[in-house]
C-alpha cells in the first residue's frame, strides 16, 4: 500500500491499495443493512475472509440484527483468513441528492466504526470510502465528512492510535485531498 498524505503526525493517513492487504488491527467494510455480502469493496474482503465470515454475519441477523443494520451503524466480526483481530462492517447512506440525512449518516458510520475499535482496544484501523462506490456519494462531499469525522474522534480519543483511509486508485485518493484541502475544512 502506498502512503500518499499523514495528518495529525502520521495519526491519520491517507493510502493507495486494497484493504485487505492493510497492516494493522482492523479493518473496515463498507457493507449493506443484509450483511449478506455483495460487490465492490464488501465482494474483495468476503472473497479474502472466506466463507466464515458470511456465516458469522448470518449469525448477526438471526441473533442481533433481525431487521439488518441500518445506515449510520456497524458492528463487529473476527476476520475469517485474514490477519485483523476484527472486521468492523458499517453501512453508509445511499445517496438520493443530498436530503435524505446522507451527511449525518455518513458521518455516522465512520464515527460508530471509530467507537467500537476504541471499545475493542484496537490501535490502527483502515476505512475505505464509504459510500462513495455503489451507493454514490459524491467524493469530494464524502472527502470533507470523512475528513471531519475522523480528525474531530481522534482529537478527543487515544485510541486508535492510527486510522488509515484506503483509497482503490491513485485518482480517488487525490479527489480527497484536493477535496479536504482547498476548502476550510483542514
Ligand atoms: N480496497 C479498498 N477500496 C476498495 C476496494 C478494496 N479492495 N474495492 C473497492 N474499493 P463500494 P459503497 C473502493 O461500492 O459505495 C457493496 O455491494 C471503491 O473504489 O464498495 O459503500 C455493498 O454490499 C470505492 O471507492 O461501497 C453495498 O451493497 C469504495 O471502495 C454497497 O456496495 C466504496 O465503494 C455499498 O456501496
Amino acid at each position: 500500500m502506498e502512503n500518499v498524505r499523514e495528518y495529525l503526525g502520521g495519526r491519520f493517513t491517507v493510502v493507495v491499495g486494497d484493504i485487505c492487504s492493510f497492516d494493522g488491527d482492523a479493518i473496515v467494510n463498507a457493507a449493506n443493512t443484509s450483511l449478506a455480502g455483495g460487490g465492490g469493496v464488501d465482494g474483495a474482503i468476503h472473497r479474502a475472509a472466506g466463507p466464515d465470515l458470511l456465516e458469522e454475519c448470518k449469525r448477526l441477523r438471526q441473533s442481533t440484527l433481525p431487521d439488518g443494520l441500518p445506515a449510520g451503524k456497524a458492528v463487529v466480526t473476527g476476520a475469517g483468513k485474514l490477519p485483523f483481530k476484527g472486521i468492523i462492517h458499517a453501512v453508509g447512506p445511499v445517496w438520493r441528492g443530498g436530503h435524505a440525512d446522507e451527511e449525518r449518516l455518513l458521518s455516522s458510520a465512520y464515527r460508530t466504526s471509530l467507537e467500537l475499535a476504541a471499545k475493542n482496544g484496537w490501535k490502527s484501523v483502515a476505512f475505505p470510502a464509504i459510500s462513495t462506490g455503489a451507493y454514490g456519494y459524491p467524493k469530494d462531499g464524502a472527502a470533507r465528512i470523512t475528513y471531519r469525522t475522523v480528525v474531530d474522534f481522534l482529537a478527543r480519543k487515544d485510541t486508535p492510535e492510527r486510522v488509515s483511509l484506503v483509497f482503490f486508485s491513485r485518482k480517488d485518493a487525490d479527489i480527497f485531498l484536493d477535496s479536504v484541502e482547498s476548502g476550510d475544512s483542514r
